[in-house]
């Protein structure tokens, strides 16, 4: 595989009305390899948080937010970043400290944004968005202005208070945002059972009337139907509502993967788009779900057809 030719493509976002949502979460996935690959030979000076594993979760999101709404992420924002952009390019050059990337080489990786993509706010502070987007919903309360903010938080960040109290806040007030929980089950080095006791957020959602719904097994329709639904009861009722989507988190926490020499996670562009089978890899469901010829008709679009 001859990366460094895949990199001085266009790296434009694929042709949504001709590859739909499965050809942009294919696409996620390999602008996520180029960034790994990358990452490994320290191209950048900043840790980049990818999110191999997250694809159909933010596939969803990015097909369920119209035009009007705002996205406020966290560290882990590279993957969204990219559903929203139009080229990888500004991206990567972020990263590389440029002017030419999104920020102007001022926010680099975990503060990213691009508000002409719809992504408002990046914040590399546990909680600290969903207190933001309370406020930006807020604004767009009293001016009065379309559309929703969908805020993003982990399983490791929604420990913090400010959950509890965005959640509070975004009832009482009527605000339009819609609170979206990545659980992989992972905060830097731990699993939930070892630093806390299980938050049933169902039941803290239904404490503040907020509805609520969990997704898991990464099924690309059913996850853009749902978020659809929500992110329109959402703009309909003015009031906020919150999903749990439940991931798999198959890279490191930051950097590359892997990130030392003994590292047990191998993720390597030239062993194929996939990273494990289909019982944890969102990509190896869609393949098995789109059956191999369409499959292979958006990875041959890509240039990567003869890695799957
Ligand atoms: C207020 C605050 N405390 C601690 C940290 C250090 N920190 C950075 S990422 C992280 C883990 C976050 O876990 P989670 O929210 O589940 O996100 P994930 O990395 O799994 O996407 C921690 C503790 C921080 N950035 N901010
Ligand atoms: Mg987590």
């Amino acid at each position: 595989m001859n990366i460094t030719s895949i990199l001085a493509g266009d790296l434009q976002r694929l042709e949504p009305k001709k590859f739909g949502p499965a050809g942009r979460m294919v696409q996620l996935r390999l602008w996520q390899h180029l960034v790994n690959e990358l990452l490994k030979q320290k191209s950048f000076q900043v840790p980049v948080h990818l999110g191999f594993g997250t694809e159909a979760l933010v596939t969803a999101i990015d097909e369920a937010l119209t035009t009007d709404d705002e996205l406020v992420l966290t560290h882990r924002n590279a993957v969204f970043n990219m559903a929203r952009a139009e080229s990888l390019h500004p991206i990567l050059n972020e990263y590389r400290m440029l002017e030419s990337g999104h920020g102007a080489g001022k926010l680099g990786s975990m503060n990213l944004s691009n508000p002409a993509g719809g992504v408002t706010y990046s914040s590399s502070i546990l909680g600290n968005n969903l207190s933001v987007a309370c406020g930006l919903a807020f604004a767009r309360a009293i001016r009065p202005s379309p559309g929703i903010v969908c805020a993003v938080t982990g399983d490791g960040a929604m420990e913090e208070g400010a959950f509890y109290e965005s959640l509070v806040f975004a009832r009482s007030h009527g605000l339009r945002v819609l609170f979206v929980v990545d659980n992989n089950d992972h905060s830097m080095v731990s699993k939930i059972h070892e630093r806390r006791c299980n938050i049933h957020i169902a039941s803290l959602c239904e404490a503040v009337d907020i509805p609520f719904q969990l997704l898991e097994g990464d099924d690309l329709e059913t996850y853009i139907a749902t978020t659809k639904k929500l992110r329109k009861a959402v703009a309909e009722n003015n009031s906020p509502a919150c999903i749990e989507f439940r991931t798999c988190l198959l890279n490191q926490h930051a950097g590359p993967t892997p990130g030392w020499p003994t590292d047990p996670l191998r993720i390597d562009l030239n062993d194929g788009l996939l990273i494990g089978d289909a019982s944890k890899d969102p990509i190896a469901k869609l393949q098995a779900t789109l059956g191999s010829t369409s499959f292979e008709t958006i990875t041959c679009h890509l240039g990567v057809a003869p890695l799957c």
